[in-house]
């Protein structure tokens, strides 16, 4: 038995000399160690030995056992370094290795314009109002005053999506809700996304974006949205633009104007842009209609406002000289990336 156990050290200490895995440490420590492994069969077998040589083979066999354990945790932390190190040299950086650029989108020119539109109305006092681009019908046209047989209303300017629902043709409706949930004093601006049933050319696309703007208040009037305005084309074309106000009509406001900006090119004497006015038409405006009020749940005896509209993409195809609109929608990145 003596010869047996001497055996099995031998023999594991051979297997633990030529190791090169976890795995096969494993099946060494089971083989030799484990409960059926060698050594706990040869302690089965002491029962055949007399009580003299039982304490002997047992002192044995303990000893050959936590000389092995020593062994197989020296061996263990011997390949774990080995591995580290194997794991070190396969993960070196090169730090001279040149970086790779991250290359960063632009903004749109809608959205710079955008953006710049809502700084200049957010100074002065503006909020910002969204809402639903499918619009009820009674939001759309009946709550801004625009009468069932209306030509807005014509199949042929409208996307109908059934009798009761449209694609909203402008961001009004937004506006009649803000009035519904809110109470005056208003003011804010609604910038989005419009449909309109138009054939697409160079100036028209059925698809394009409006901001508009409305203030309720106690006794607004048109000098309030003509100063307003006034500020806010100065703020965008320079403190030298100068703007004038030619009446013209909209169901939902009354009196009704639109405004002029004095041409930016050539300063008002007439030029290519201005097409010889030396005026550029900017946006629509007037003072919000009492039925319009009075839909939005506000009474005009007591309140009055303005309100205004201009189409986002006219105003930048005017500021950075753009011939087509529909430039705006192809994601040309030799286009895009002008501005
Ligand atoms: C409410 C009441 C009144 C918004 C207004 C205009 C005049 C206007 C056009 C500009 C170019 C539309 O994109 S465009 O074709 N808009 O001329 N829009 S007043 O009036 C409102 C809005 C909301 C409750």
């Amino acid at each position: 038995m003596k010869q047996q156990l001497e055996s099995i050290k031998g023999e594991a200490e051979q297997a633990l000399a030529n190791l090169s895995s976890m795995q096969e440490l494993e099946n060494i420590r089971i083989k030799y160690l484990g409960k059926k492994g060698a050594l706990t069969s040869v302690l089965r077998g002491m029962g055949s030995l007399s009580k003299e040589e039982r304490p002997i083979i047992g002192q044995m066999a303990n000893e050959i056992r936590c000389y092995l354990e020593d062994k197989l945790e020296a061996a263990k932390s011997m390949l774990h370094q080995k591995q580290k190190e194997e794991k070190l040299k396969q993960e070196v950086i090169d730090v001279t290795m040149p970086g790779k650029r991250k290359s960063l989108g632009k903004k749109h020119p809608l959205s710079l314009v955008l953006n710049e539109l809502e700084d200049i109305f957010i100074g002065m006092g503006f909020e910002i109002a969204e809402g639903p681009e499918l619009e009820l019908d009674y939001y759309n046209f009946e709550a801004l005053n625009i009468p069932e047989n209306h030509p807005a209303r014509d199949d042929q300017d409208t996307f109908y999506i059934n009798e009761n629902i449209v694609l909203r043709t402008a961001t009004s409706p937004v506006q009649i809700r803000v009035m519904e949930k809110s109470k005056p004093p208003i003011r804010i601006i609604s910038p989005g996304r419009v449909y309109r049933s138009d054939a697409v050319d160079a100036t028209h696309s059925p698809v394009f974006h409006q901001l508009e703007g409305l203030v309720v208040d106690k006794n607004v009037t048109m000098g309030d949205l003509k100063g307003t305005l006034e500020i806010f084309a100065k703020r965008l074309f320079g403190s030298q633009s100068k703007v004038r106000f030619r009446p013209h009509y909209f169901p939902f406001t009354e009196p009704s104007a639109e405004m002029d900006v004095s041409c930016f090119a050539c300063g008002g004497s007439g030029c290519r842009i201005c097409k010889g006015e030396g005026w550029i038409e900017i946006l629509g405006s007037g003072l919000v209609h009492p039925k319009v009020l009075q839909y939005g749940g506000i009474d005009p005896e007591v309140y009055s406002g303005f309100a205004f509209g201009m189409g986002l993409e006219r105003m930048v195809m005017m500021k950075y000289g753009i011939k087509d609109i529909r430039l705006f929608y192809e994601n040309d990145i030799r286009f895009l990336r002008q501005f």
